[in-house]
């Protein structure tokens, strides 16, 4: 996934450096399709009626990055929809703002930067006693209250067209970690054999699997960093694993000698996804946000060529990026339909946009090397891509 930041001061962190677990599960709403009518299962179900029904007030909490912190206003809401209004009116150390529970992000907005705003809008049906935190204020954890909770009148799953779309992006999951199994399995039997040739061919293709993922890809916890991280992600370098430390061995040293545990380790990592993403359940919002913020870091951060820095192949991941951001959206749209399609719209041209300029770069069952993409080429990527992020970071308002 992309590099994330650290969250250091939270207690029952595990171990790892570069992230902390994350469990919106356990949290938020659990929406499951066998709750309803089979027939309100179907993808094709209109939303209009059901929709209806989903209208509880959002609560607003406006969260002020500050050299102090992230106070936020009010410190306690009621359960259901959240929105979270975060404004930076000149922090440049505090930019992101996570919300915590038992130690377990919930949800969290990166990259607001003094001058600019952001929402984070989820839905917290769990009551009881939240964090708010912010890495770099005086202050990093603020105490935020959730009254009411699961059970409680209106704080129930939204409808059934949402329930459709949650367990549509599970089943989605489910069958993409099946094809990383195998395509990953073939990438790792080529490193095992010291076949350079072949493991660089087939690690491009091997990982496509988990970028289009990648919007979840938090709440995989410790297997994100472990699977995915790069070198500057980690404190230690001899703690690095995954896809990215074979590619360096394949690229850059161009041995495979020590390779073998590595590749062993990356197998067994993933059969550990597989069996998580087994029971994960998603809620709406997170789709919308993961989605968005997957987006935003495409546009930002992995458009510099920092995801496969030694191998080049980043239009793989970009275009799995955007495949994985475009299937939260084809779920949700039945239910954003209803409310705004008008967004909908916006997000089918914004996408046909993205595509299109990606598709420019294929080259036989793959992209070009992306060291060829010039500068103004991978700008004018960042502002489609960007483009395509504003309108995504609207869904999650929408389908709270
Ligand atoms: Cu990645």
């Amino acid at each position: 996934m992309w590099a994330r930041s650290v969250t250091p001061q939270s207690q029952n962190r595990d171990s790892s450096p570069i992230t902390g677990s994350f469990d919106r599960g356990a949290a938020v709403t659990v929406l499951i399709c066998a709750a309803v009518a089979l027939a309100g299962c179907s993808r094709s179900d209109t939303a209009a009626p059901a929709n209806q029904q989903a209208s509880q007030p959002t609560s607003e909490v406006k969260v002020a990055l500050s050299e102090a912190g992230c106070e936020p206003q009010p410190a306690s809401v009621p359960a259901g929809p959240v929105r979270f209004m975060i404004t930076n009116s000149g922090a440049s150390h505090v930019t992101e703002v996570e919300l915590l529970r038992d130690g377990k992000i919930v949800g969290e907005k990166e990259g607001v930067k003094p001058g600019s705003s952001g929402d984070l809008v989820l839905r917290l049906d769990g009551g009881g006693a939240y964090s708010v935190h912010c890495a770099g204020g005086a202050k990093n954890d603020w105490p935020l209250t959730v009254t009411g909770g699961a059970g409680q009148p209106g704080a129930g799953p939204a409808n059934a067209t949402l329930a459709a779309a949650t367990q549509g992006y599970h089943d989605y999951v489910v069958a993409e970690v099946d094809q990383l199994v195998t395509s990953t399995k073939q990438f790792t039997d080529a490193v095992r054999a010291g076949d350079m040739d072949k493991a660089k061919q087939l690690y491009p293709g091997a990982r496509v699997h988990y970028e289009s993922i990648e919007p979840v890809a938090e709440s995989f916890g410790d297997l994100d960093p472990q699977i995915d991280a790069r070198i500057d992600d980690v404190d230690n370098p001899a703690d690095w694993t995954g896809f990215h430390r074979i590619e360096k061995a394949l690229w850059q040293d161009k041995t495979l000698n020590g390779m073998g545990p590595l590749a062993d380790k990356l197998d067994a990592d993933i059969a550990t996804l597989k069996s998580k993403v087994a029971t994960e359940t998603y809620q709406p919002a997170q789709l919308g946000n993961g989605a968005g913020e997957l987006l935003n870091e495409v546009s930002t951060t992995k458009i510099t060529g920092e995801e496969d820095r030694y191998s080049h192949t980043d239009l793989w991941d970009l275009a799995a990026n955007v495949d994985g951001a475009r299937k939260c959206f084809e779920l949700l749209k039945p239910a954003l339909a209803a409310k705004d399609p008008a967004l909908v719209q916006q997000l089918e041209t914004r996408f046909a946009d993205v595509t299109d300029r990606l598709s420019k770069y294929r080259q036989g069952d793959g992209y070009v090397d992306y060291s060829t993409v010039a500068q103004d080429q991978r700008r004018e990527l960042a502002n489609a891509v960007n483009a395509l992020a504003e309108p995504m970071s609207h869904v999650a308002g929408r389908v709270v």
